[in-house]
This record gives C-alpha cells, structure tokens and sequence, in this order.
C-alpha cells in the first residue's frame, strides 16, 4: 500500500518545505510558509512529525511565545509530533568562521548558550533527538584553524550538552551530522566514519550517534547505504535525513529517490535490516529541497514524492528479499558463509598456517554476483 501512514513514520523538517529559494545566485522565489500551514499540509499527507532548527520555528523574541502557542495548537489538532529539534549556528554572521569551533571565544560561548537553550526547548515539545550539525566548522585555510583544538572544543561543547541532559532529567539523546563541504571549503567531522570516532572520545558516548544524510555521504563519493550499515552496526544510527544526490558536485537536497536512485534502493534495503531483520526504527526523516523553479504545487508534490518513492522502494526491497530466486542467488554468491567467523571453534593459528589452499581452483571459482545484482535492478525497474 502507498499510501503514507503515521506508523511509517515520515518526517520533515520545517527548513525543507518552507525552503523560499534562496540561493547563492538569487533572492526567494517564494512566499514564506507559515509553520502552522507546513504542519496542517504534512499531516494531511501522511507525516508523523516535524523537525525544525530553533530559527525556522522562532527566529524572533517578540513573537517567540505567540508562534510556540500557534505551533503546539497546530500539533495538536494534527496529531503531528516534533521528534526532533535543532539549532541554526550557520546562519548568521557572527558564526562565519565558526560556532562551537569558532577561533573566537565569545562566539563559541554563544552558540553553547543557543544550543542550551534550544535543548530545553526540545525537551518541552518531546523531542527524542536532538542533532548537531556544524556547518561553519571547518575552514577553507590551512593555518587558521587549529584542527587539534577545534575537536577538542567539540568534544567539549558535546560534553557539556550531554551534562545538561542528564541534570535536567531529559531523555533525548544527540545525533552528529556529517557532511564533508559547503558551506565551509571543509567541514570538521565530513564523513560517518570522522564523526563515529569523535563519539568515541566522548565522556558520555552512549548519548550520541549519528544523523547522516544521504546526499553529504555522496558529495564525498561514498555509498551511503554501507555508511549506514557501519552506524547500524555500531548501535548509532539514532536519526537520518534522506534526500537524493547526483554524485560530487553541490548539495542538491533532490527529493528522496531523484538522483542516485539504485542508491536509494539499497539505503531503504539497509534501513530494513539488509535481509537480517535489524534494521532502523527511527522517523523516516526528509531533508530536502524543494526545487527553486518550482511554485507552491511543486512543493507538495515533491514532499508527496519522498515518501511515495520510500514507499515504493520499500516495497520493491521488500519483493526483491522475498524472491525465491533471490534467495537462490545469495545462496550461490555465499553470502551468508560470511557469517561464519574465520577461525573455528578450538582451531588455532596453526590449523589456518598449515592448511594446503588450493589457489588455481579458489582463484577460478564462480561468484556469481552479477546475476544476484542484476536480479535487484529487475526488481527496481519494476520487472519482477
Ligand atoms: C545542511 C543540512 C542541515 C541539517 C540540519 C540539521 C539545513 O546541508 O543538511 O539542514 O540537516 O541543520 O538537521
Ligand atoms: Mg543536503
Ligand atoms: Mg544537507
Ligand atoms: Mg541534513
């Protein structure tokens, strides 16, 4: 069924719909949404949630108040949830050469102090993420940025919110966003793996996992599907934003399913568990742009697209796993034999030393992973 439900759990942040157009080269192309108008139409489209950067929903004090009574109504009356907040320190001029990594001090005070603020913020609309993505840190110099330093102020800026989390009694935990370039001519922690390190360091590392998107692991070459495989595989896939991407080039924020869509086929395999069962069970969540050529229609359709196209890949990923001749293929490309560790039980180093390997016929032997893959492309054109 296509049909987008709440228990899919789809969600966008306000950002994506309420993109006006602004581009490097040109003003808005579109009118300002109002939060209230983006909740009452995801929600009639089958969203479960929203998501927002503090700026999006509330970018001034005088109207704080007023817009946060309008946007829990509209929560309300929806049944939408907001699952996940966070915090704009790329925006305004005072974070251009960096927010909690800024070589300025009273800068990196500032961004703590929003960050902590919008926590609390997020703990009173029930978010159970709270994600980090740090745009402006990075540097597109060699000696001005100390990258020694800068990560240890990360580390410490992570720490210090996790601390706030656990005094205040909170439950949400953080999801680090990778992305390798853009805004900055390098952004710290670019890729899944940088970020899944630095988690590493951390004072409370059980807190923070990752929030990768799919289009940033692409604009640094990599398959995002494996990506999200290793972060699976280390428990830290807390949150995702899924978009689509035409290789290295601009972050394009296609909608989920343009671009590299034999990518998406396997994203939305490895979010359900590869075969294995163990998968995500998080918010679908969308990350995207509505294209600036488009008009209001064009913004609509374009959330609908994202989670027909999840919808229907999730389907053809489903048929394709099911498939007898799939499973037939595995079968004959071993897959599963690499389940079984490379040591048995009670051998010892000896028993792999001393074995004879026979190399012509090891060397010659069938693989047989064309015919698997080309199997997974009929299912993804529709012709099985
Ligand atoms: C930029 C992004 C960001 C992050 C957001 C945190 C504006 O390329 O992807 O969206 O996703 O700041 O979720
Ligand atoms: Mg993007
Ligand atoms: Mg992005
Ligand atoms: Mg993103």
């Amino acid at each position: 069924d296509l049909t987008p439900r709440p228990e899919d759990k789809f969600s966008f942040g306000l950002w994506t719909v309420g993109w006006q157009g602004v581009d490097v080269f040109g003003p808005a192309s579109r009118p300002a949404l109002d939060p209230v108008e983006a909740v009452h139409r995801l929600a009639d489209l089958g969203a479960a949630a929203v998501t927002f950067h503090d700026d999006d929903l509330l970018p001034d004090e005088t109207t704080r108040q007023a817009t946060l009574d309008r946007f829990t109504k509209a929560l309300a009356d929806t049944g939408l949830h907001t699952e996940m907040v966070t915090t704009n320190l790329f925006g305004h001029p005072v974070f251009k050469e960096g927010a909690l990594t800024a070589n300025n001090r009273e800068v990196r005070r500032y961004a703590l102090s929003k960050v902590l603020r919008n926590i609390d913020l997020a703990a009173s609309l029930g978010a159970e993420t709270f994600v980090m993505w740090g745009g402006r840190e990075g540097a597109e110099h060699g000696a001005g940025k100390n990258v020694r330093s800068a990560l240890d102020r990360m580390v410490e800026a992570i720490d210090i919110a996790c601390d706030y989390v656990r005094e205040q009694g909170y439950t949400m935990r953080f999801a680090l966003e990778p992305k390798p370039n853009e805004p900055r001519g390098d952004i710290l922690l670019p890729t899944i793996g940088h970020a899944l390190a630095l988690i590493g360091e951390l004072e409370h590392p059980e807190m923070v996992g990752l929030n990768p998107e799919v289009g940033h692991e692409e604009m640094a070459g990599l398959n995002f599907a494996h990506g999200i495989a290793q972060a699976l595989w280390h428990g830290k896939l807390f949150h995702l934003d899924l978009n689509g991407q035409h290789g290295p080039r601009f972050d394009q924020d296609l909608r989920f399913g343009a671009g590299n869509l034999r990518g998406a086929f396997w994203t939305v395999d490895a979010m359900l568990g590869s075969g294995t069962g163990t998968g995500y069970d998080g918010y679908v969540h969308f990350d995207y742009k509505p294209p600036r050529a488009e008009a209001a229609d064009g913004v609509w359709d374009s959330a609908r697209s994202c989670m027909r196209n999840y919808l229907l890949l999730r389907e053809r990923v489903r048929a394709f796993r099911a498939d007898a001749e799939v499973q037939a293929a595995l079968e004959a490309a071993g897959v599963a034999a690499l389940d079984q560790p490379t040591l048995g039980a009670g051998e010892d180093l000896a028993d792999v030393r001393g074995a004879a390997y026979d190399l012509e016929t090891l060397g010659a032997r069938s693989v047989a992973l064309e015919a698997l893959d080309q199997l997974a492309l009929e299912h993804l054109l529709g012709a099985r």
